[in-house]
């Protein structure tokens, strides 16, 4: 009897916590939320996005049309994510720290920055 009602308040406060933790919807969303770049209406979001050393960033397009995330010539890192298509996602792991700006090759004025730390 004391053990079902145990039972029954840890499930009470695990429910309030779930409802209450405002965060618990967001972190569904993909391994790790912070290493997310989502691209929606024609532009990356976050920009610029912190990471650490080592770090794999996710691009997921939320758009209706096509993108990608492709390094500026310039930059220290060339990546490339090539063509990615409405609902899909491509990722790209940094192993050197930098600044690395690129563009949406489809759309040239998109663009976004990585900042590695
Ligand atoms: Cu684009």
């Amino acid at each position: 009897m004391k053990k079902s009602v145990l039972f029954a308040l840890t499930l009470t406060a695990l429910t309030v916590m779930l409802t209450l933790g405002g965060c618990g919807r967001t972190n569904t969303s993909g391994p790790n939320n912070g290493n997310v770049v989502t691209i929606y209406n024609s532009a990356f979001s976050p920009t610029p996005l912190t990471v650490a050393v080592g770090t794999t960033v996710t691009w997921k397009n939320g758009d209706s049309t096509a993108h990608t995330a492709t390094a500026d010539n310039s930059s220290a890192f060339h990546f490339d994510t090539g063509g990615i298509s409405p609902g899909a996602a491509s990722a790209v792991t940094f192993t050197q720290a930098g600044t690395f700006e690129y563009f949406c090759n489809l759309h040239p004025a998109m663009r976004g920055k990585i900042v590695v730390l």
